[in-house]
């Protein structure tokens, strides 16, 4: 009995601790966001602990997590990372009732921990970004000593008396007084006036601390919102001229009307979205400027976004393409773009390209988040509609997708290209600078691979009795697409039905009608692109320059 009871105490203590060690990592992580969004909302240390570990996360890990998580990736890590904090705050918290300072410097330590990954970002805004760590740390630290104390009593009790209350609180027990009685003496070990207020000491100071928090991180999220807000109504006032040369009307029978098909265009808030930011950087259009430099750069130059969309625009559909794309995959979309042709940008500050002479063939791009993408040169300025865009789709950029400017090359995957948030354009070669991606084995430069996509049926799907339409897209941007074939099981290649073609800087849809027997059934898809290439059947994974091998479903027909 007494050895149950001394357990159940010891229990009840271990749980209060660990509960103090939570309340101290939720007011750290409170005071931490409020500060964030005083000093610099990026700063915050979740943010810069993600993001430290996505740049530090090995390529395979990463293409299961996009692969297993999808979109979700980012909140999956965050969470992941909020569920650390809470269970080493939970440990520190049972570990300071033995050691109260050994404890509250543990979550100082955390918060050292905090403002090294805040400095050691790429686009750290010096000494103010370790701010939201440290004040942090040092609430976690002051709450968690201060909570732990009154779990321990008021003075420390010497464990001779610790025992005495062990036993009081046993008798208490044994002669059937409430639970909350026994809690009560728990806290003290002496008397039970003092018990009791120390009870009620603790529970005040864990509520004002919760409520405490609540309202810091609250109004954290608030300030922070409200700093996007310069942005916002920036974005808002974007007045977008029209185009000096528009985008070539899409042929009518470009869009199938196909259920289940992915549409000709995609609309914005279904564009597939791929980066590394935590936090989607809210940059405001009336302070931006984009820096023109480097090698062979004779004139260097600056834009603001006014004199961008004071030049003659181009409006052009495109196709983007992930380089994390799986076969068969979702990280593709099309919109219709609008920009600056940045060839003529690069003439204007004098850059040749390497085939006619320049000595430069690598671009590299900078983002206000201090991402870094490196473009071939030569494709940038070999008549393609390469473009500075400052609309997608008829509407200035969505903050997710780059506002103000983002670079769009057609044919390029993403990541060698497609710059969001940029401000800065420097010239240089690919032997001299590695950007962010090649440093983490990623092939230097990645033309998009032919690929076909088979929207419906879906993978495993029953269709009913009849002809079944199987109907995707197929897309070699800049090559385009010239045929699209489809087999059934060990069959022929049967030639699909192409839409109409918009440019070969876009996707083609496909359709096949399909008379099944009844019973399982394996449906492949190849394209051929616009040189007369098949699409290779060689599978490969997505690393170093983007996954290929033919899409295949399998289904049951009715
Ligand atoms: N600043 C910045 N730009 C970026 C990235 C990024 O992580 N940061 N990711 C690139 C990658 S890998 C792709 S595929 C495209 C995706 O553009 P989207 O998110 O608008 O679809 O953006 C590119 N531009
Ligand atoms: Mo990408």
């Amino acid at each position: 009995m007494r050895f149950v009871s001394i357990n159940r105490r010891t229990v009840e203590r271990g749980a209060l601790a660990a509960a103090s060690g939570l309340l101290a990592g939720y007011a750290a992580l409170a005071t931490a966001e409020l500060t964030a969004s005083l000093v610099r909302p990026q700063a915050g240390p979740v943010t810069v602990i993600g993001e430290s570990a996505i740049d530090r996360t090995p390529p395979a890990l990463k293409d299961f997590a996009i692969r297993t998580f999808g979109q979700n990736d980012k909140l999956v890590l965050q969470l992941g990372i909020l569920a650390t904090v809470g269970l080493l705050a939970a440990l520190l918290g049972v570990l300071a009732l033995r050691r109260r300072r050994t404890g509250a410097a543990g979550v100082l330590a955390f918060g050292a921990l905090g403002a090294a990954a805040a400095l050691s970002r790429p686009d750290t805004a010096g000494a103010g970004d370790v701010l939201p760590s440290l004040v942090g740390a040092v609430t976690g630290a002051l709450v968690l000593y201060l909570l732990v104390g009154k779990v321990n009593g008021p003075a420390a009790q010497p464990s001779g008396a610790d025992r005495t209350g062990n036993a009081a609180a046993d008798s208490g027990a044994d002669s059937g007084a409430d639970t909350g009685r026994d809690g009560d003496r728990d806290f003290t070990g002496s008397s039970g006036g003092s018990a009791a207020w120390n009870r009620r000491g603790f529970l005040f100071a864990a509520g004002a601390t919760a409520l405490l928090s609540t309202g810091a991180g609250a109004l954290g999220r608030a300030l922070t919102g409200r700093r996007g807000r310069g942005a916002a109504a920036s974005r808002a006032a974007v007045r977008l001229p029209s185009p000096a040369s528009a985008a070539a009307p899409i042929p009518a029978g470009a869009g199938l009307r196909i259920p289940g098909i992915s549409g000709f265009t995609t609309p914005n808030e279904d564009f597939y979205r791929v980066d590394t930011a935590l936090v989607v950087p809210k940059v405001d259009a009336d302070t931006w400027r984009l820096r023109i430099h480097g090698k062979g750069v004779s004139r260097p130059r600056s834009y603001s976004f006014a004199e961008l969309l004071q030049r003659p625009l181009i409006e052009r559909d495109i196709t983007l393409t992930c380089v994390s794309n799986e076969v068969g995959g979702p990280y593709a979309g099309s919109a219709r773009w609008l920009g600056v042709r940045l060839a003529d940008l690069l003439r204007e500050a004098g850059v040749r390209a390497p085939s006619r002479g320049g000595p430069a063939d690598q671009l590299i791009a900078r983002s206000v988040d201090a991402m870094t993408l490196g473009t071939p040169v030569e494709e940038v300025m070999d008549g393609r509609d390469a473009m500075l865009a400052v609309a997608m789709n008829g509407e200035p950029l969505p903050f997710e997708h780059g506002f103000p400017v983002r670079m769009v090359v057609p044919g390029l995957y993403g990541y060698v290209s497609a710059c969001k948030w940029i401000r800065d354009i420097e010239l240089t070669t690919f032997d001299a600078y590695d950007p962010y991606w090649v440093k983490r084995g990623w092939a230097r430069r990645a033309p998009i691979k032919t690929q076909a996509r088979i929207d419906t049926p879906k993978p495993f799907a029953r269709t009913p009795a009849g002809t079944v339409m199987v109907a995707g897209v197929a897309w070699a941007q800049h090559r385009g697409i010239e045929r699209v074939e489809v087999r059934v099981d060990d069959g022929a290649w049967q030639e699909a039905s192409l839409a109409a073609q918009a440019t070969t800087d876009t996707w083609r849809q496909w359709s096949f009608p399909w008379k099944p027997t009844p019973g399982g059934h394996h449906l492949t898809v190849r394209a051929t692109d616009g040189t007369g290439e098949v699409q290779t059947e060689r599978r490969t994974r997505t690393i170093p320059d983007g996954a290929s091998g033919r899409h295949s479903v399998f289904v049951t027909a009715g």
